[in-house]
């Protein structure tokens, strides 16, 4: 029986023919075995050699180790391994981020990051709104958002609910949003939840204010379209997918049907599973430009390092593949961070993050010891700081609201 090699390295790569795909691996075996074993595994081969691989098929649609490092490898798999139309993303992640985890031999091995050729990326629309849609419906084109998440997550009735969101936006909140964890419990059914939100904006509106709620449509994947279009139906301004546990496709529906109006907000809950081992898992780079890919408005991004969710510096390439509007070929994406956020660390993940951004804090708001409205006026107060590129401390001096926050959660 022939036996073929994967190997092709320091070839020349067509990045309009492959997807590229960055793994580390760590494994006992040779690297070069191990990157073979991973292209065998996820194209033409197996874990042994087999009588029916021939030339034609291995000359086009194996997979090819391009480049070996210490502990990484590069791998181009031909655009005629993936099947878009029918298929999708569940089909890419078949083949980029499928079997390869489970393989006995190799140990640890994580995707660090994905290429996609222009030819692919044109298959899918990108957002709607992205960062400028959602500027526009907010009426804020410079200043980053600022926005919370009602606390306590759950448990909350809607009339109280929405008096959260209410005083959020006196506050100057742009943004707020439901839990993760809040879809339709009996103590706050969604749509008693977003009617009164929907009043609740609008009384702002009426103020003069624009703010926005994303009412939260994470379900089992044959309901999710009929729900985010009932949520409309109710005054919904926003929506929001938990990416990971609904699946990418629940972005993709929602972002390209014509009757979904209103933008989407991506949470990723549950991706810790998958991030957070640095040797093991997907990173969040590969994750967010899928997300992009499918339609999403705004997305989760961690806090630079800066918040309670667990972070590094490798946070910065889920903002850039939010923010690059060269190699993308779609609307940009609003890098979200959030988690452990408060008026303290605003400076320095606005520092990192540049302005277009939208800072959300929970626990940052509702902790505030003068209740749910001080606390956004304080959460939006380090925003103008920051935004004037005022020290904090400094603007404290004549904004009680903030001081107040800072003497609680000091500053980072
Ligand atoms: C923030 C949050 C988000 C986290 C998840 C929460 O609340 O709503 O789920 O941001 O992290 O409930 O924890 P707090 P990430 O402001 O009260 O922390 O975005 O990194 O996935
Ligand atoms: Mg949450």
């Amino acid at each position: 029986m022939k036996t073929y090699s994967y190997l092709h390295l320091g070839e020349d790569i067509d990045p309009d023919s492959f997807v590229i795909c960055d793994y580390r691996v760590t494994t006992e075996m040779p690297m070069e075995k191990a990157a073979e074993a991973i292209a065998a595994e996820q194209s033409t081969g197996t874990w042994t050699g087999i009588t029916t691989l021939n030339d034609d098929v291995f000359e086009k649609y194996g997979a090819r180790v391009n480049k070996i490092g210490k502990d990484t490898v590069r791998i181009a798999y031909p655009v005629a391994d993936f099947s878009l139309e029918v298929g999708a993303v569940p089909q890419i992640l078949s083949v980029i981020a499928g079997n390869l985890f489970g393989l006995e031999s190799i140990g640890k091995l994580r995707l660090e990051d994905v290429f996609f050729p222009k030819s692919m990326l044109k298959e899918f629309k990108g957002p709607k709104f992205g960062i400028e849609g959602i500027r526009k419906e907010l009426d804020r084109l410079k200043k980053p958002l600022v926005g919370t998440i009602v606390k306590p997550k759950i448990g909350l009735p809607p009339k109280e609910f929405a008096d959260y969101v209410y005083e959020a936006g006196k506050g100057g909140l742009t943004n707020s949003k439901d839990d993760e964890t809040l879809v339709d419990q009996t103590f706050c059914p969604i749509e008693d939840r977003t009617v009164a939100v929907a009043e609740a904006l609008d009384r702002l509106e009426s103020e003069g204010h624009k703010m926005m709620h994303a009412i939260n449509i994470s379900t089992a994947g044959h309901k999710i379209l009929e729900l985010a279009d009932k949520v409309q139906s109710w005054g919904a301004r926003e929506i929001m997918v938990d990416v990971i546990t609904c699946g990418f496709s629940a972005v993709q529906v929602l972002a390209e049907d014509p009757s979904i109006k209103v933008p989407i907000h991506v949470h990723r809950t549950m991706h810790g599973a998958m991030t957070r081992d640095p040797l093991h898992g997907i990173s969040m780079l590969p994750i967010t430009k899928i997300v992009r890919m499918c339609g999403g408005d705004a997305l989760h991004i961690g806090t630079l390092g800066v918040g309670k969710m667990s972070g590094d510096p490798r946070d910065h390439h889920n903002l850039d593949a939010c923010l690059d509007d060269i190699t993308v070929p779609y609307r940009t994406v609003m890098p979200v961070c959030s988690g452990g956020v408060y008026p303290g660390i605003v400076g320095r993940i606005i520092e990192a993050s540049g302005f277009d951004v939208q800072i959300q804090a929970g626990g940052g708001v509702a902790g505030h010891p003068g209740g749910v409205m001080k606390g956004a006026m304080a959460m939006s107060q380090a925003v103008d700081a920051a935004f004037e590129h005022i020290p904090v401390e400094e603007y404290a001096k004549d904004h009680e609201e903030l001081r107040i926050a800072l003497e609680k959660w000091g500053q980072r």
